[in-house]
């Protein structure tokens, strides 16, 4: 079987649950080829990208999936872009606060999403649920951890993105919302299409 590391983030900006993990923790251990290897992470610069890429120098997967929260948004969206910049509008759960500084000094600009985006929305939007590719997944600790992930892993076999997923309803009041069944179903189906 091929191996998924898959990631969810801690709760963060003051958020009593991240659905990001709540999703990945619903999901199956096993999804097509692939064993799930599933992990959480904190929402620190730099310390969420040590840990991704500490487990996958231990587990040696074949993809990586990171998934986090963008509140606000109404649907499932895959990213198809990092870029190499942090600008922090909150701080993180350490109380880092970037303005403008890069991801990694002197590194590329940005990075492609290296496993099929495009695909895998359109897996999700044919199976009902709301899913579209974004092309930015913002300039906080998201985008941090799979600017690294993808710098990590150019050029070798292991393929990596990022999904963005919304709020669930306990979360808000007067924001989009989706259940977390259906943010977990999406998840999987997403998977499935890799
Ligand atoms: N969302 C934030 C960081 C953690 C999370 O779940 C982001 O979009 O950067």
């Amino acid at each position: 079987m091929k191996k998924l590391l898959i990631t969810g983030f801690e709760p963060f900006g003051g958020e009593k649950i991240n659905p990001s993990w709540e999703a990945v923790k619903l999901l199956p251990n096993a999804i097509g080829d692939f064993e799930l290897i599933k992990t959480e992470v904190p929402v620190v610069f730099e310390k969420a990208a040590d840990l991704v890429l500490k487990k996958a120098d231990e587990i040696k997967p074949d993809a990586v999936i990171c998934v986090g929260q963008a509140g606000g948004r109404t649907g499932i969206t895959p990213e198809m872009v990092a870029v190499n910049l942090r600008f922090a509008s909150i701080p993180d759960n350490e109380g880092n606060q970037p303005k403008d500084e890069p991801c990694i000094p002197g590194g590329e600009n940005a990075y492609f999403a290296t496993l099929p985006v495009r695909k895998m929305a359109e897996a999700v939007s044919s199976s009902g649920i709301p899913c579209s590719v974004s092309y930015s997944a913002g300039t906080y600790v998201c985008n941090d951890l799979i600017y690294h992930v993808l710098h990590h892993f150019t050029k070798t076999e292991t393929k990596a993105c990022f999904i963005h997923v919304p709020f669930i309803p306990e979360q808000t009041k007067d924001k989009p919302s989706m259940e977390l069944e259906a943010i977990a179903k999406a998840l999987k189906t997403a998977i499935e299409s890799i």
